[in-house]
């Protein structure tokens, strides 16, 4: 970077000595070459909100907390964030809960990390955005006088019309949007979702297929696919235990998913899918055996609840139905993994299940293949509603609302010969190597910086 100093914004800091995880990788270099702050959310609850931030050593850049009381969490975080924001961003606005006191506490929240960050800022900074807790954060910003350059990147989709036209504040998102000098998505998809929602519901205009105007101010848009840290991840996997205990533990086939347990993920549709599979080809039975891991996420929202229900209940149902005394179809583990245990199941498994409904990217497809054994390398099952489809074709790409479509992939998978296997993977893996996260942080940091300097300058448009 060129400019001034780097200022991430995000919802969690990165806490801990050495600080890891893909986001950390990525941004460190920029962090640390221009002596940058990372700011987030301590998740420590308070009694009493404070009124500054707290500083933390340990890593090679700055870091600085806040802390959120509990009201205050239960209505930006659990709140609006996760009970409106996400629901309407995933398409599942039948699943959102609108209270006047989450949109106010989201509004509150976002003021108070601008007031606390305000007495750190130079005029210079870069200060980039992450994610759909701190949408307004900008205008909040600019409310105190800060003027300089400001980006945001969203990790999950852009909703379209009707998901917008569902919030309870549509033009009050755009208000805020208008604010960043430069809004990054994962997908195409979501940058038309943008510009087609402003057109239908703000009857504004895009200008090209990269700019636009939004409440008399310039906003350059621009799709920067999130990757991970390939290089690292490979070797993980490498370096995880012993490839062969697990086939010998099961005497099968391993399919694996991994996704935190949130309704976006299409946990209950893989499961159905599965269980198609096991009654239409039953050549399968004792041969293949599904692992899902599905850490809890965000359990005091009420959807949350009914997904685990959900889940628990049918993979009960099929191992009832199906199990032999020497096999259990499905094991439902819902409990976080340890990294490198993960990579090495991975590594040992068979199909990559990666099926949600809508996600942004999703880093499980990608990290499945970066795991691989080339040599012998599994089959990636991808929704064609995952950002991460639109470069990995390569995968068998389904459609997750269709269990007998993903039945008859999961056979195929099973059947696919080490040839197509290798040829598939090869490609995928390219992509993962090409676009790691390093790349993605760069490229959006060349894209801020482009639009630093077009800033004052009068842009033709
Ligand atoms: C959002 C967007 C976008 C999962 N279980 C365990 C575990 N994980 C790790 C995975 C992966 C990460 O969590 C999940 O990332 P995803 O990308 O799949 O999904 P979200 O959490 O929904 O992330 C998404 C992403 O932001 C980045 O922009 O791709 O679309 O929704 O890394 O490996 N890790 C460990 N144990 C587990 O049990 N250690």
């Amino acid at each position: 970077m060129s400019g001034g100093r780097l200022v991430v914004v995000s919802n969690r800091l990165p806490l801990g000595e050495n600080p890891s995880g893909g986001l950390v990788v990525a941004l460190e270099d920029a962090l640390k070459t221009s002596g940058g702050l990372w700011i987030g959310f301590s998740g420590e609850a308070a009694q009493v909100a404070s009124d500054h931030l707290v500083f933390h050593d340990g890593a090679s850049f700055g870091r600085a907390s806040f802390d959120l009381t509990q009201a205050d969490f239960d209505s930006y975080y659990l709140g609006f964030s996760n009970s409106v924001l996400w629901p309407m961003c995933h398409g599942r606005a039948d699943l959102s809960h609108i209270l006047p006191e989450y949109l106010e506490g989201y509004r509150r929240v976002n003021a108070r990390i601008a007031d606390l960050m305000l007495p750190h800022l130079r005029p210079d900074d870069r200060i980039w955005v992450q994610d759909y807790q701190l949408f307004p954060l900008a205008a909040e910003l600019r409310k105190r006088g800060v003027t300089g350059t400001i980006g945001h990147f969203l990790h999950i989709p852009f909703p379209g019309p009707a998901d917008c036209a569902a919030l309870p504040n549509p033009a009050e998102l755009f208000e805020w949007l208008s604010h960043y000098d430069l809004l990054g998505f994962q997908a195409q998809r979501d940058l038309s979702n943008l510009s087609e929602s402003a057109r239908q519901l703000m009857d504004v205009e895009p200008l090209g297929h990269d700019r636009m105007r939004l409440g008399g101010r310039l906003v350059r848009l621009g799709v920067f696919p999130v990757g991970i840290d390939t290089a690292a991840f490979m070797q993980e996997a490498r370096d995880a235990p012993d490839e062969d205990r697990m086939r010998t533990l099961t005497g099968a086939q391993m399919m694996i998913g991994v996704d935190r347990l949130d309704y976006s993920k299409g946990i209950p549709q893989r499961f159905r899918a599965f269980q198609i599979l096991l009654e239409n080809h039953p050549d399968m039975i004792e041969r293949i055996a599904f692992l899902q891991i599905a850490p809890p996420t965000r359990e005091a929202v009420a959807a949350y609840r009914d997904i685990r229900e959900e889940t628990e209940h049918l993979a009960g149902r099929i191992n009832g139905e199906y199990a032999t005394i020497n096999w259990t179809p499905i094991r439902f583990i819902h409990r976080s993994l340890p990294r490198r245990i993960l990579a090495g199941l991975y590594r040992q498994a068979h199909i990559g299940l990666v099926t949600p409904l809508a996600d942004g990217m999703n880093l499980v497809a990608k990290e499945y293949v970066a795991a691989q054994n080339v040599t012998n390398p599994g089959v990636l099952i991808l929704s064609r509603f995952a950002g991460a489809a639109d470069t990995m074709q390569e995968a068998l790409v389904i459609n997750p609302h269709d269990p007998w479509e993903l039945a008859e992939a999961m056979a195929i998978a099973m059947r696919m010969g080490a040839n197509e296997r290798r040829r598939r993977h090869a490609a995928l893996l390219r992509d993962v190597v090409e676009h790691d996260v390093g790349w993605w942080s760069a490229t959006y940091l060349d894209a801020l910086e482009q639009a630093a300097a077009e800033r004052g300058q009068v842009v033709d448009v």
